[in-house]
Protein backbone atom coordinates (compact mmCIF):
# COMPACT_ATOMS: atom_id res chain seq x y z
CA UNK A 1 0.00 0.00 0.00
CA UNK A 2 1.43 3.43 -1.00
CA UNK A 3 1.36 6.36 1.18
CA UNK A 4 -1.35 7.76 -0.55
CA UNK A 5 -3.80 4.83 -0.33
CA UNK A 6 -3.07 4.08 3.63
CA UNK A 7 -5.79 4.76 5.52
CA UNK A 8 -6.26 7.54 7.40
CA UNK A 9 -7.66 7.33 11.88
CA UNK A 10 -10.86 9.10 11.73
CA UNK A 11 -9.49 11.34 14.08
CA UNK A 12 -6.54 12.44 12.34
CA UNK A 13 -9.02 13.44 8.98
CA UNK A 14 -11.44 15.74 11.39
CA UNK A 15 -8.01 17.02 12.22
CA UNK A 16 -7.11 17.71 8.10
CA UNK A 17 -10.42 18.81 7.52
CA UNK A 18 -10.37 21.50 10.65
CA UNK A 19 -6.79 22.35 9.75
CA UNK A 20 -7.38 22.87 5.42
CA UNK A 21 -10.83 22.62 4.78
CA UNK A 22 -12.28 24.72 7.67
CA UNK A 23 -9.69 27.31 8.28
CA UNK A 24 -10.52 30.58 9.26
CA UNK A 25 -10.75 33.66 6.61
CA UNK A 26 -9.48 36.99 7.30
CA UNK A 27 -9.98 39.60 4.82
CA UNK A 28 -7.37 42.18 4.62
CA UNK A 29 -8.30 45.96 2.94
CA UNK A 30 -5.97 48.68 2.26
CA UNK A 31 -8.41 51.09 0.94
CA UNK A 32 -8.16 53.85 -2.39
CA UNK A 33 -7.25 57.09 -1.78
CA UNK A 34 -9.36 60.27 -1.77
CA UNK A 35 -7.06 63.56 -2.60
CA UNK A 36 -5.67 66.53 -5.10
CA UNK A 37 -2.62 64.32 -5.78
CA UNK A 38 -1.39 61.12 -5.26
CA UNK A 39 1.90 59.32 -7.13
CA UNK A 40 2.55 55.73 -6.12
CA UNK A 41 6.16 56.73 -5.07
CA UNK A 42 7.20 52.92 -3.95
CA UNK A 43 3.55 53.10 -2.03
CA UNK A 44 3.06 49.51 -0.18
CA UNK A 45 0.58 48.96 2.72
CA UNK A 46 3.76 47.69 4.30
CA UNK A 47 1.47 47.35 8.14
CA UNK A 48 -1.22 45.35 6.60
CA UNK A 49 1.23 42.73 4.90
CA UNK A 50 3.12 42.41 8.26
CA UNK A 51 0.20 41.22 9.87
CA UNK A 52 -1.05 39.60 6.64
CA UNK A 53 2.08 36.77 7.56
CA UNK A 54 1.60 36.47 11.15
CA UNK A 55 -2.13 35.40 10.28
CA UNK A 56 -0.90 33.55 7.60
CA UNK A 57 2.31 31.69 9.93
CA UNK A 58 -0.96 31.02 12.51
CA UNK A 59 -3.10 29.27 9.98
CA UNK A 60 -5.64 31.63 8.69
CA UNK A 61 -6.94 32.10 5.16
CA UNK A 62 -6.10 35.05 4.39
CA UNK A 63 -6.87 37.44 1.61
CA UNK A 64 -6.27 41.19 0.62
CA UNK A 65 -7.32 43.56 -2.14
CA UNK A 66 -5.10 46.29 -1.99
CA UNK A 67 -7.46 49.10 -3.56
CA UNK A 68 -4.30 50.64 -4.69
CA UNK A 69 -3.05 47.80 -6.74
CA UNK A 70 -4.94 47.37 -9.80
CA UNK A 71 -5.96 44.43 -12.00
CA UNK A 72 -4.00 44.55 -15.04
CA UNK A 73 -7.19 44.86 -17.03
CA UNK A 74 -8.26 47.90 -15.25
CA UNK A 75 -7.97 51.43 -17.48
CA UNK A 76 -8.16 54.98 -17.20
CA UNK A 77 -11.13 56.65 -17.68
CA UNK A 78 -8.96 57.77 -21.12
CA UNK A 79 -8.94 53.53 -21.72
CA UNK A 80 -5.42 54.05 -21.15
CA UNK A 81 -3.94 52.10 -18.63
CA UNK A 82 -1.61 54.36 -16.01
CA UNK A 83 1.86 54.93 -16.64
CA UNK A 84 4.49 52.82 -14.55
CA UNK A 85 8.17 52.43 -14.49
CA UNK A 86 10.09 48.73 -14.17
CA UNK A 87 11.37 50.20 -10.87
CA UNK A 88 8.05 50.25 -9.19
CA UNK A 89 6.83 53.76 -9.00
CA UNK A 90 4.30 55.10 -11.26
CA UNK A 91 0.98 56.56 -11.82
CA UNK A 92 -1.96 54.83 -9.85
CA UNK A 93 -5.74 54.69 -11.49
CA UNK A 94 -7.25 58.19 -11.06
CA UNK A 95 -10.88 59.38 -11.58
CA UNK A 96 -12.10 62.88 -10.87
CA UNK A 97 -14.59 63.20 -8.23
CA UNK A 98 -16.53 65.66 -5.95
CA UNK A 99 -14.86 67.44 -3.57
CA UNK A 100 -16.22 67.23 -0.36
CA UNK A 101 -18.12 70.80 0.72
CA UNK A 102 -15.41 72.05 2.92
CA UNK A 103 -12.64 71.96 0.45
CA UNK A 104 -15.00 73.62 -2.67
CA UNK A 105 -13.01 76.36 -2.06
CA UNK A 106 -9.93 74.79 -3.23
CA UNK A 107 -8.90 75.70 -6.39
CA UNK A 108 -7.83 72.00 -7.84
CA UNK A 109 -9.26 68.73 -9.17
CA UNK A 110 -10.09 66.07 -6.76
CA UNK A 111 -9.58 62.36 -7.35
CA UNK A 112 -10.01 58.77 -6.74
CA UNK A 113 -6.67 57.22 -6.85
CA UNK A 114 -7.02 53.14 -6.94
CA UNK A 115 -9.35 50.92 -8.51
CA UNK A 116 -12.97 51.45 -9.53
CA UNK A 117 -15.97 51.15 -6.20
CA UNK A 118 -17.43 48.49 -8.80
CA UNK A 119 -14.03 46.29 -9.15
CA UNK A 120 -14.01 46.76 -5.27
CA UNK A 121 -17.62 44.96 -4.60
CA UNK A 122 -16.72 42.48 -7.37
CA UNK A 123 -13.43 41.70 -5.85
CA UNK A 124 -15.74 41.17 -2.32
CA UNK A 125 -18.67 38.67 -4.01
CA UNK A 126 -15.31 36.55 -4.86
CA UNK A 127 -13.47 36.40 -1.95
CA UNK A 128 -13.78 33.75 1.02
CA UNK A 129 -16.56 34.59 3.20
CA UNK A 130 -14.33 36.12 5.94
CA UNK A 131 -14.86 35.64 9.49
CA UNK A 132 -13.06 39.10 10.17
CA UNK A 133 -12.09 42.08 8.45
CA UNK A 134 -8.73 44.47 8.81
CA UNK A 135 -8.73 47.74 7.54
CA UNK A 136 -5.75 49.89 7.30
CA UNK A 137 -5.45 53.26 7.41
CA UNK A 138 -2.66 55.38 6.48
CA UNK A 139 -2.22 59.54 5.69
CA UNK A 140 -4.86 61.09 8.44
CA UNK A 141 -6.71 63.15 5.39
CA UNK A 142 -7.61 59.75 3.14
CA UNK A 143 -9.97 58.75 6.21
CA UNK A 144 -13.13 59.82 3.70
CA UNK A 145 -11.86 56.63 1.71
CA UNK A 146 -11.48 54.05 4.91
CA UNK A 147 -15.52 55.18 5.55
CA UNK A 148 -16.64 54.72 2.24
CA UNK A 149 -14.97 51.05 1.89
CA UNK A 150 -16.29 50.43 5.67
CA UNK A 151 -19.56 51.48 4.32
CA UNK A 152 -19.75 48.95 1.26
CA UNK A 153 -17.94 45.82 2.81
CA UNK A 154 -21.30 46.71 5.36
CA UNK A 155 -23.34 46.64 2.61
CA UNK A 156 -21.56 43.98 0.71
CA UNK A 157 -20.55 41.43 4.08
CA UNK A 158 -23.21 42.04 6.31
CA UNK A 159 -22.46 41.20 9.74
CA UNK A 160 -18.80 40.43 9.90
CA UNK A 161 -16.38 42.09 12.32
CA UNK A 162 -14.16 45.14 10.77
CA UNK A 163 -11.21 45.74 12.63
CA UNK A 164 -9.62 49.11 12.23
CA UNK A 165 -6.25 50.40 12.49
CA UNK A 166 -3.42 52.28 10.80
CA UNK A 167 -1.46 55.28 11.33
CA UNK A 168 -4.91 57.55 10.87
CA UNK A 169 -6.43 55.91 13.78
CA UNK A 170 -3.13 56.29 16.21
CA UNK A 171 -3.14 59.97 15.11
CA UNK A 172 -7.14 60.55 15.76
CA UNK A 173 -7.99 57.73 17.46
CA UNK A 174 -11.41 59.52 18.51
CA UNK A 175 -12.17 60.62 14.70
CA UNK A 176 -11.84 57.33 14.15
CA UNK A 177 -14.82 56.05 16.63
CA UNK A 178 -16.86 57.74 13.84
CA UNK A 179 -15.68 55.29 10.71
CA UNK A 180 -18.30 52.54 11.45
CA UNK A 181 -15.66 49.50 12.28
CA UNK A 182 -16.27 47.46 15.07
CA UNK A 183 -13.45 47.89 17.09
CA UNK A 184 -10.41 50.90 16.09
CA UNK A 185 -7.01 49.68 17.59
CA UNK A 186 -3.98 52.38 17.69
CA UNK A 187 -0.41 51.59 17.46
CA UNK A 188 1.07 48.76 16.07
CA UNK A 189 -1.29 45.82 15.27
CA UNK A 190 1.59 42.69 15.66
CA UNK A 191 1.76 43.13 20.05
CA UNK A 192 -2.34 43.18 19.98
CA UNK A 193 -3.58 41.05 17.62
CA UNK A 194 -3.53 37.97 19.42
CA UNK A 195 -5.69 39.09 22.07
CA UNK A 196 -8.47 40.62 19.24
CA UNK A 197 -8.24 36.58 17.94
CA UNK A 198 -8.69 35.19 21.22
CA UNK A 199 -11.69 37.53 21.94
CA UNK A 200 -12.91 38.03 18.75
CA UNK A 201 -12.73 33.90 17.28
CA UNK A 202 -11.89 32.18 20.63
CA UNK A 203 -8.28 31.41 18.96
CA UNK A 204 -4.99 30.99 20.92
CA UNK A 205 -2.41 32.93 18.56
CA UNK A 206 1.30 32.52 18.05
CA UNK A 207 2.91 35.87 16.88
CA UNK A 208 6.07 37.40 18.17
CA UNK A 209 7.75 36.66 21.58
CA UNK A 210 9.44 39.77 21.87
CA UNK A 211 8.02 43.24 20.15
CA UNK A 212 11.82 44.29 20.36
CA UNK A 213 13.21 41.59 18.45
CA UNK A 214 12.31 42.58 15.27
CA UNK A 215 14.58 39.84 13.67
CA UNK A 216 11.89 37.59 14.67
CA UNK A 217 8.74 38.86 12.85
CA UNK A 218 8.00 36.66 9.65
CA UNK A 219 9.00 39.16 6.37
CA UNK A 220 5.80 40.85 5.23
CA UNK A 221 2.95 38.97 2.83
CA UNK A 222 4.22 40.71 -0.56
CA UNK A 223 2.87 37.61 -2.55
CA UNK A 224 -0.26 38.24 -1.74
CA UNK A 225 -0.51 41.52 -3.65
CA UNK A 226 -2.13 41.18 -7.01
CA UNK A 227 0.63 42.84 -8.56
CA UNK A 228 4.02 43.66 -6.72
CA UNK A 229 7.13 44.90 -8.85
CA UNK A 230 9.06 45.79 -5.60
CA UNK A 231 9.53 45.47 -2.33
CA UNK A 232 9.47 47.88 0.45
CA UNK A 233 11.96 47.73 3.45
CA UNK A 234 11.95 48.17 7.04
CA UNK A 235 15.43 47.66 9.05
CA UNK A 236 13.69 49.32 11.95
CA UNK A 237 10.45 50.81 13.49
CA UNK A 238 10.34 54.14 14.99
CA UNK A 239 13.23 56.89 15.44
CA UNK A 240 15.82 58.31 17.83
CA UNK A 241 14.99 62.19 16.35
CA UNK A 242 12.36 64.05 17.96
CA UNK A 243 11.91 66.76 15.00
CA UNK A 244 8.68 68.80 15.58
CA UNK A 245 6.87 68.39 12.47
CA UNK A 246 6.94 64.60 12.47
CA UNK A 247 4.38 61.61 14.11
CA UNK A 248 7.09 59.14 13.87
CA UNK A 249 7.66 58.57 17.86
CA UNK A 250 3.52 58.46 18.42
CA UNK A 251 3.40 55.62 15.86
CA UNK A 252 5.66 53.20 17.24
CA UNK A 253 6.71 52.23 20.79
CA UNK A 254 10.18 52.65 20.71
CA UNK A 255 13.48 52.77 18.12
CA UNK A 256 14.34 49.39 17.47
CA UNK A 257 16.83 47.95 15.06
CA UNK A 258 17.27 44.65 13.36
CA UNK A 259 20.21 43.09 12.43
CA UNK A 260 21.58 43.72 9.25
CA UNK A 261 22.68 40.79 7.76
CA UNK A 262 19.09 39.24 8.61
CA UNK A 263 17.80 42.55 6.42
CA UNK A 264 20.07 41.30 3.58
CA UNK A 265 18.53 37.91 4.37
CA UNK A 266 15.47 39.01 3.29
CA UNK A 267 16.78 41.29 0.26
CA UNK A 268 18.05 37.68 -0.95
CA UNK A 269 14.75 35.61 -0.20
CA UNK A 270 12.82 38.44 -2.46
CA UNK A 271 15.67 38.55 -5.23
CA UNK A 272 16.23 34.57 -5.36
CA UNK A 273 12.64 33.32 -5.03
CA UNK A 274 10.83 35.85 -6.77
CA UNK A 275 13.21 37.65 -9.23
CA UNK A 276 12.64 40.99 -7.56
CA UNK A 277 15.19 43.72 -8.11
CA UNK A 278 13.83 47.12 -7.12
CA UNK A 279 13.73 47.26 -3.25
CA UNK A 280 12.52 50.63 -1.31
CA UNK A 281 13.51 51.30 2.13
CA UNK A 282 10.59 53.10 4.29
CA UNK A 283 13.03 53.70 7.51
CA UNK A 284 12.66 57.66 9.25
CA UNK A 285 16.43 57.13 10.00
CA UNK A 286 18.05 54.55 7.71
CA UNK A 287 21.76 56.29 7.92
CA UNK A 288 21.38 56.68 11.52
CA UNK A 289 24.49 55.11 13.50
CA UNK A 290 26.16 53.65 10.27
CA UNK A 291 28.42 51.33 11.89
CA UNK A 292 25.53 49.25 12.99
CA UNK A 293 22.81 49.33 10.29
CA UNK A 294 24.20 51.38 6.70
CA UNK A 295 27.94 50.00 6.58
CA UNK A 296 27.45 46.63 7.26
CA UNK A 297 24.09 46.03 5.57
CA UNK A 298 25.58 48.26 2.23
CA UNK A 299 28.75 45.85 2.06
CA UNK A 300 26.61 42.68 2.46
CA UNK A 301 24.83 43.80 -0.28
CA UNK A 302 27.74 44.23 -2.59
CA UNK A 303 29.15 40.87 -1.03
CA UNK A 304 26.19 38.74 -2.07
CA UNK A 305 26.15 40.80 -5.77
CA UNK A 306 22.77 41.12 -6.36
CA UNK A 307 21.43 42.49 -9.51
CA UNK A 308 19.19 45.14 -7.28
CA UNK A 309 18.31 48.68 -7.60
CA UNK A 310 17.29 50.21 -3.89
CA UNK A 311 15.22 53.46 -3.71
CA UNK A 312 15.04 55.80 -0.52
CA UNK A 313 11.43 57.85 -1.25
CA UNK A 314 11.77 58.56 2.32
CA UNK A 315 14.11 61.40 3.86
CA UNK A 316 17.71 60.39 4.74
CA UNK A 317 19.92 62.10 7.09
CA UNK A 318 22.36 64.19 5.10
CA UNK A 319 24.84 64.39 8.29
CA UNK A 320 25.68 60.80 7.99
CA UNK A 321 26.88 60.56 4.57
CA UNK A 322 30.90 60.65 4.20
CA UNK A 323 32.82 59.09 1.28
CA UNK A 324 32.75 55.94 2.52
CA UNK A 325 29.42 55.59 3.20
CA UNK A 326 28.73 57.20 -0.12
CA UNK A 327 31.23 54.92 -2.39
CA UNK A 328 29.28 51.82 -0.20
CA UNK A 329 25.87 53.00 -1.43
CA UNK A 330 26.78 53.52 -4.59
CA UNK A 331 28.44 50.13 -5.36
CA UNK A 332 25.26 48.31 -3.78
CA UNK A 333 22.96 50.14 -6.13
CA UNK A 334 21.41 52.62 -4.73
CA UNK A 335 19.49 54.63 -7.24
CA UNK A 336 16.97 56.79 -5.58
CA UNK A 337 18.25 59.33 -3.06
CA UNK A 338 16.12 61.61 -1.29
CA UNK A 339 17.42 63.83 1.77
CA UNK A 340 15.54 65.88 4.23
CA UNK A 341 16.81 68.67 4.61
CA UNK A 342 13.80 71.01 5.15
CA UNK A 343 15.20 74.74 5.56
CA UNK A 344 18.47 76.36 5.29
CA UNK A 345 17.30 79.13 7.47
CA UNK A 346 20.07 78.50 10.74
CA UNK A 347 17.13 79.10 13.27
CA UNK A 348 14.25 76.93 12.10
CA UNK A 349 16.97 73.90 11.65
CA UNK A 350 17.67 74.42 15.27
CA UNK A 351 13.54 74.47 16.17
CA UNK A 352 12.53 71.65 13.71
CA UNK A 353 14.89 69.49 16.03
CA UNK A 354 18.87 70.23 14.77
CA UNK A 355 19.27 67.17 12.92
CA UNK A 356 20.93 68.95 9.77
CA UNK A 357 22.86 72.38 9.01
CA UNK A 358 24.43 73.77 5.60
CA UNK A 359 27.66 71.93 6.02
CA UNK A 360 25.88 68.70 6.26
CA UNK A 361 24.72 69.89 2.93
CA UNK A 362 27.54 70.84 1.49
CA UNK A 363 29.56 68.30 2.44
CA UNK A 364 27.31 65.06 1.43
CA UNK A 365 26.75 66.69 -2.02
CA UNK A 366 30.33 66.35 -2.06
CA UNK A 367 31.28 63.02 -0.42
CA UNK A 368 28.20 61.45 -3.18
CA UNK A 369 29.63 62.86 -6.44
CA UNK A 370 33.16 61.84 -6.01
CA UNK A 371 31.38 58.36 -5.32
CA UNK A 372 29.87 58.85 -8.36
CA UNK A 373 26.34 60.61 -8.00
CA UNK A 374 24.89 62.67 -10.42
CA UNK A 375 24.24 66.20 -8.92
CA UNK A 376 20.50 65.82 -10.55
CA UNK A 377 20.48 61.89 -8.38
CA UNK A 378 20.60 63.97 -5.22
CA UNK A 379 17.00 65.06 -4.68
CA UNK A 380 16.71 67.31 -1.14
CA UNK A 381 13.26 67.70 0.44
CA UNK A 382 12.16 71.11 1.74
CA UNK A 383 9.67 71.87 4.33
CA UNK A 384 7.10 74.52 2.66
CA UNK A 385 4.24 76.15 4.94
CA UNK A 386 5.30 75.71 8.20
CA UNK A 387 3.85 77.85 10.58
CA UNK A 388 5.50 81.01 10.29
CA UNK A 389 7.27 80.18 7.95
CA UNK A 390 7.40 82.88 4.78
CA UNK A 391 7.21 82.08 1.17
CA UNK A 392 10.93 84.34 1.30
CA UNK A 393 12.84 81.73 3.55
CA UNK A 394 11.09 78.66 1.21
CA UNK A 395 12.45 80.90 -1.88
CA UNK A 396 15.94 81.30 -0.24
CA UNK A 397 16.13 77.36 0.80
CA UNK A 398 15.61 76.73 -3.00
CA UNK A 399 18.06 78.82 -4.49
CA UNK A 400 20.34 77.41 -1.90
CA UNK A 401 20.24 74.33 -2.73
CA UNK A 402 20.71 74.91 -6.16
CA UNK A 403 23.43 76.82 -5.12
CA UNK A 404 24.92 73.49 -3.91
CA UNK A 405 23.82 72.00 -7.53
CA UNK A 406 21.35 69.54 -5.81
CA UNK A 407 17.77 69.28 -6.76
CA UNK A 408 15.39 70.97 -4.72
CA UNK A 409 12.32 68.89 -4.27
CA UNK A 410 8.99 70.18 -1.86
CA UNK A 411 7.33 68.58 0.61
CA UNK A 412 4.64 70.20 2.11
CA UNK A 413 3.57 70.58 5.66
CA UNK A 414 1.37 68.48 7.42
CA UNK A 415 -0.05 69.23 10.63
CA UNK A 416 -0.31 66.17 12.87
CA UNK A 417 -2.06 66.21 16.10
CA UNK A 418 0.33 65.13 19.10
CA UNK A 419 3.54 66.76 17.40
CA UNK A 420 5.45 69.50 19.27
CA UNK A 421 4.45 71.72 16.39
CA UNK A 422 0.55 70.87 16.64
CA UNK A 423 -0.47 73.76 19.24
CA UNK A 424 1.46 76.33 16.42
CA UNK A 425 -0.10 74.99 13.75
CA UNK A 426 -3.89 74.77 15.27
CA UNK A 427 -3.15 78.66 15.75
CA UNK A 428 -1.20 79.50 12.43
CA UNK A 429 -3.87 77.67 10.36
CA UNK A 430 -6.98 79.39 8.76
CA UNK A 431 -8.70 75.93 8.60
CA UNK A 432 -10.31 74.32 11.88
CA UNK A 433 -7.84 71.46 11.83
CA UNK A 434 -8.41 70.08 14.58
CA UNK A 435 -11.88 69.02 14.38
CA UNK A 436 -11.17 68.04 10.76
CA UNK A 437 -8.16 66.25 9.59
CA UNK A 438 -9.36 66.80 5.74
CA UNK A 439 -7.56 69.88 6.79
CA UNK A 440 -4.33 68.26 7.06
CA UNK A 441 -3.91 67.51 3.61
CA UNK A 442 -0.43 68.72 2.60
CA UNK A 443 -1.67 70.03 -0.56
CA UNK A 444 -4.34 72.47 0.21
CA UNK A 445 -1.09 74.38 2.41
CA UNK A 446 -3.05 73.93 5.72
CA UNK A 447 -0.85 76.90 7.68
CA UNK A 448 -0.63 79.03 4.65
CA UNK A 449 -0.90 83.18 5.72
CA UNK A 450 -0.11 86.78 4.42
CA UNK A 451 3.47 86.11 3.79
CA UNK A 452 2.80 82.56 2.49
CA UNK A 453 -0.47 82.24 0.29
CA UNK A 454 -1.51 79.52 -1.61
CA UNK A 455 0.08 81.50 -5.06
CA UNK A 456 3.45 82.14 -3.51
CA UNK A 457 3.53 78.21 -2.91
CA UNK A 458 2.60 77.23 -6.33
CA UNK A 459 5.91 79.98 -7.16
CA UNK A 460 7.66 77.54 -4.97
CA UNK A 461 6.90 74.65 -6.57
CA UNK A 462 7.85 76.29 -10.19
CA UNK A 463 11.04 77.29 -8.66
CA UNK A 464 11.86 73.92 -7.22
CA UNK A 465 11.33 72.66 -11.05
CA UNK A 466 13.30 75.13 -12.91
CA UNK A 467 17.17 75.00 -13.49
C1 LIG B 1 7.39 55.22 4.30
C2 LIG B 1 6.56 56.49 4.42
C3 LIG B 1 6.17 57.12 3.24
C4 LIG B 1 6.39 56.51 1.85
C5 LIG B 1 5.14 55.71 1.40
C6 LIG B 1 4.46 54.95 2.50
C7 LIG B 1 3.08 54.41 2.16
N1 LIG B 1 2.85 53.15 2.30
O1 LIG B 1 2.19 55.12 1.78
C8 LIG B 1 6.54 57.81 1.01
C9 LIG B 1 7.98 58.21 1.03
C10 LIG B 1 6.07 57.73 -0.43
C11 LIG B 1 5.73 58.79 1.85
C12 LIG B 1 5.19 59.94 1.35
C13 LIG B 1 4.51 60.88 2.11
N2 LIG B 1 4.37 60.87 3.45
CO1 LIG B 1 4.91 59.37 4.57
N3 LIG B 1 5.57 58.14 5.81
C14 LIG B 1 6.20 57.02 5.68
C15 LIG B 1 6.57 56.46 7.08
C16 LIG B 1 8.02 56.85 7.34
C17 LIG B 1 6.43 54.97 7.29
C18 LIG B 1 5.06 54.34 6.97
C19 LIG B 1 5.16 52.84 7.13
O2 LIG B 1 5.09 52.11 6.18
N4 LIG B 1 5.41 52.37 8.35
C20 LIG B 1 5.70 50.96 8.64
C21 LIG B 1 4.50 50.05 8.77
C22 LIG B 1 4.95 48.69 9.31
O3 LIG B 1 3.62 50.64 9.68
P1 LIG B 1 2.05 50.89 9.42
O4 LIG B 1 1.70 50.80 7.99
O5 LIG B 1 1.65 52.11 10.14
O6 LIG B 1 1.36 49.64 10.14
C23 LIG B 1 1.44 49.34 11.51
C24 LIG B 1 0.34 50.00 12.38
O7 LIG B 1 -0.15 51.20 11.84
C25 LIG B 1 -0.69 48.94 12.54
N5 LIG B 1 -1.72 48.76 11.52
C26 LIG B 1 -1.74 49.13 10.22
N6 LIG B 1 -2.88 48.73 9.65
C27 LIG B 1 -3.59 48.05 10.55
C28 LIG B 1 -4.83 47.43 10.47
C29 LIG B 1 -5.34 46.81 11.60
C30 LIG B 1 -6.68 46.14 11.52
C31 LIG B 1 -4.62 46.81 12.83
C32 LIG B 1 -5.17 46.16 14.03
C33 LIG B 1 -3.36 47.45 12.92
C34 LIG B 1 -2.87 48.06 11.77
O8 LIG B 1 0.08 47.74 12.58
C35 LIG B 1 1.12 47.85 11.59
C36 LIG B 1 2.29 47.00 11.96
O9 LIG B 1 2.81 47.35 13.19
C37 LIG B 1 5.59 57.28 7.99
C38 LIG B 1 6.10 57.56 9.39
C39 LIG B 1 6.04 56.32 10.26
N7 LIG B 1 7.04 56.13 11.05
O10 LIG B 1 5.08 55.55 10.19
C40 LIG B 1 5.40 58.58 7.19
C41 LIG B 1 4.08 59.35 7.28
C42 LIG B 1 2.93 58.37 7.22
N8 LIG B 1 4.09 60.17 6.05
C43 LIG B 1 3.61 61.36 6.22
C44 LIG B 1 3.61 62.38 5.22
C45 LIG B 1 3.29 63.80 5.66
C46 LIG B 1 3.90 62.08 3.89
C47 LIG B 1 3.83 63.06 2.70
C48 LIG B 1 2.60 63.92 2.65
C49 LIG B 1 5.11 63.89 2.70
C50 LIG B 1 5.11 65.08 1.79
N9 LIG B 1 4.90 66.25 2.36
O11 LIG B 1 5.28 64.95 0.63
C51 LIG B 1 3.91 62.10 1.48
C52 LIG B 1 2.50 61.81 0.90
C53 LIG B 1 2.37 60.53 0.15
C54 LIG B 1 1.34 60.52 -0.95
N10 LIG B 1 1.32 59.49 -1.71
O12 LIG B 1 0.57 61.40 -1.15
C55 LIG B 1 3.13 61.58 7.65
C56 LIG B 1 1.61 61.43 7.83
C57 LIG B 1 0.85 62.73 7.74
C58 LIG B 1 -0.59 62.59 8.06
N11 LIG B 1 -1.24 63.72 8.20
O13 LIG B 1 -1.15 61.53 8.17
C59 LIG B 1 3.96 60.45 8.41
C60 LIG B 1 3.31 59.95 9.67
C61 LIG B 1 5.35 61.08 8.69
C62 LIG B 1 5.30 62.30 9.57
N12 LIG B 1 5.49 63.48 9.01
O14 LIG B 1 5.12 62.23 10.75
N13 LIG B 1 5.63 58.37 3.14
Amino acid sequence: MSNFEKEIPLSESIEYVKLHLMKKTILLINPWIYDFAAYDLWIAPLGLLYIASFLRNNGYAVQIIDCLTSPPLETLPSGKQPRRFPSGHGKFLKESIEKPLILRGIPRKYNRYGIHPETFRKSLRDCLHPNLIFVTSMMTYWYPAVFDMINILKQEIPGVPIILGGNYVTLCHDHALKSGADLTISGEGEPQIPRLLKDMLGDECYFITNINDLDSYPYPAFDLRARWEQISILTSRGCPFRCNYCASHLLSSRYRRRNPIKVVDEIDYWYRSFGIKHFSFYDDALLVDPDEMAIPLFREIIKRDFACHFHCPNGLHLREITAELSRLMFRAGVKTLRFGFETSDIRRQLETGGKVNNEHLQLAITYLTEAGYRLQDIGIYLLCGMPGQSAAEVFETISYVKRCGARPIIAEYSPIPGTALWDAAVKASPYPISAEPLFHNNSMLPCQNEDFSYEMYQECKKRSRTS
